[in-house]
């Protein structure tokens, strides 16, 4: 019987709340300092996030809201000129200490590493934006794997990602566990047939999730439970080692 071996875990979104109050307030400094009049609000922010990456959002935005902007350079160069900018002012924000990980995410981490259960990263975010919160929260040695970025060709909704992941640890999906904020982050895992945990959050509150184990508020803590949005947690009412064997358990009672 296979058992779970390994947890992968998304960044933004799901370790912490980076997205309103880390890129998208980094993306309007450069805008300012960049002489644009754009601004993106917290709300605007929303809908922008369907395109995965800070670069490639740059790019689709452009395209969408300012197709007679004439960028100096090909638009692509230019979005990843701003880009490199925006990673300054991210990683700035983030060693001022404003972003915190998200409810349950540290104990379950420190549960993990006291079981030798694996851990590894899989993040759209560029290497030095998802450094900047894992050096921050985390020792050197927790996530055997960091797979950020560039490293693949593709972006999630598609699965290069995960395959990576798998790839790189010598795992097979149904030894593992991921843990996702997004429709795009359950898809890009459901591909390589991961299953996948979902703990929402403002901005993906109203996707559907299909191919979700199940769907919580956040991972709980003892005197903060979560709450169930879809799925079967049993007695659990916050997220532990036994509660992820748990939804383990349901996924290897599906015949692959
Ligand atoms: C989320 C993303 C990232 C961030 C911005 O990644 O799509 O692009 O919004 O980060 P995930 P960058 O949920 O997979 O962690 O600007 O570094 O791309
Ligand atoms: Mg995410």
């Amino acid at each position: 019987m296979e058992q779970l071996k390994a947890i992968i875990f998304d960044v933004d979104g799901t370790l912490a709340e980076t997205e309103r109050d880390g890129h998208r307030v980094a993306f309007n400094q450069v805008f300012s300092n960049a002489g644009l009049p754009w601004q993106w609000s917290a709300e605007f922010y929303g809908p922008l996030l369907e395109v995965s990456g800070g670069k490639e959002r740059l790019v689709s935005y452009v395209r969408q809201y300012h197709p007679q902007f004439e960028p100096p350079v090909e638009l692509e160069v230019w979005a990843a000129q701003l880009h490199r900018q925006k990673t300054k002012y991210y990683r700035q924000f983030l060693s001022k200490g404003s972003i915190p990980l998200r409810p349950g995410v540290q104990r379950l981490i420190e549960e993990a590493i006291s079981k030798d259960i694996r851990l590894a990263i899989a993040t759209t975010s560029a290497l030095p934006n998802a450094m900047a919160l894992l050096e921050k929260f985390f020792h050197p040695t927790t996530f055997e794997l960091i797979a950020a970025g560039d490293i693949v060709p593709q972006k999630k909704p598609a699965p290069d990602i995960y395959h990576y992941v798998l790839e790189q640890m010598n795992l097979s999906p149904r030894e593992c566990l991921v843990i996702e904020d997004s429709q795009a982050g359950v898809q890009a895992a459901a591909e390589v047939g991961l299953p996948t945990l979902v703990t929402q959050n403002e901005y993906t509150q109203n996707h559907d999730f299909p191919g979700a184990i199940a769907v919580l508020s956040d991972l709980g803590e003892p005197d903060a439970p979560f709450t169930v949005i879809r799925g079967d947690l049993g007695i659990y009412t916050y997220t532990t080692l036994a509660t992820l064997n748990f939804l383990h358990q349901q996924v290897l009672s599906i015949k692959p």
